[in-house]
């Protein structure tokens, strides 16, 4: 099954990469953030702060420390402010550029949060869409990646990733 959705903790994820939806100082968070900077411990923000930071839009690695998984993938989603500032095109980006990653770093699979739709508010079906369709043409580019989970937090949200990956 190469792309699927499940309800769980990212952090408890066995897989070679985690995606976390940062924020553009890198230096941590709430939420997943939070999370995944927590399970990873210390060394991930000592390992971050060395990054300068990341653009909305761009995604930067580190080990996972920690973590089960080998390294963890840093985006930047972005803000919602009702869809006219390219937050659909932004969101594409953290995608795209967080498989890029993930094929430079050889891993064969990586599980992502929903990025944005927590804190940064982008609305979940919209995401979930966006999600999916650029997951899947991207994987066309990177053989290599064998298996992509969409990691929800809630079933709500995995209800809706459900949906949208029978589309
Ligand atoms: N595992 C999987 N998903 C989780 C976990 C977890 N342990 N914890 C929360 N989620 P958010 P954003 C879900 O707010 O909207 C941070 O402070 C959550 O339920 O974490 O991109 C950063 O530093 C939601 O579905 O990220 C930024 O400042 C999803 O992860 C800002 O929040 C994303 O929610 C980024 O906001």
């Amino acid at each position: 099954m190469p792309i699927e959705a499940v309800q769980a903790d990212i952090t408890h994820l066995n897989v070679d990469a985690i995606v976390n939806a940062a924020n553009t100082s890198l230096l941590g968070g709430g939420g997943v953030d939070g999370a995944i900077h927590r399970a990873a411990g210390p060394e991930l923000l000592a390992e971050c702060k060395e990054l300068n930071g990341c653009a909305t839009g761009d995604a930067k690695s580190t080990p996972g420390f920690k973590l089960p998984a080998s390294y963890v993938i840093h985006t930047v989603g972005p803000v919602w402010h009702g869809g006219d500032r390219d937050e659909a095109e932004l969101l594409r980006s953290c995608y795209r550029r967080s498989l890029e990653v993930a094929a430079s770093l050889e891993v064969r699979s990586v599980a992502f949060p929903s990025i944005s739709t927590g804190v940064y508010g982008y609305p979940i079906n919209e995401a979930a869409r966006i999600a999916v369709a650029t997951v899947k043409q991207a994987l066309n580019e990177h053989n290599g990646i064998e298996s992509v989970t969409f990691c929800c937090f809630s079933a709500e949200d995995l209800a809706v990733y459900q949906v949208c990956l029978v589309e």
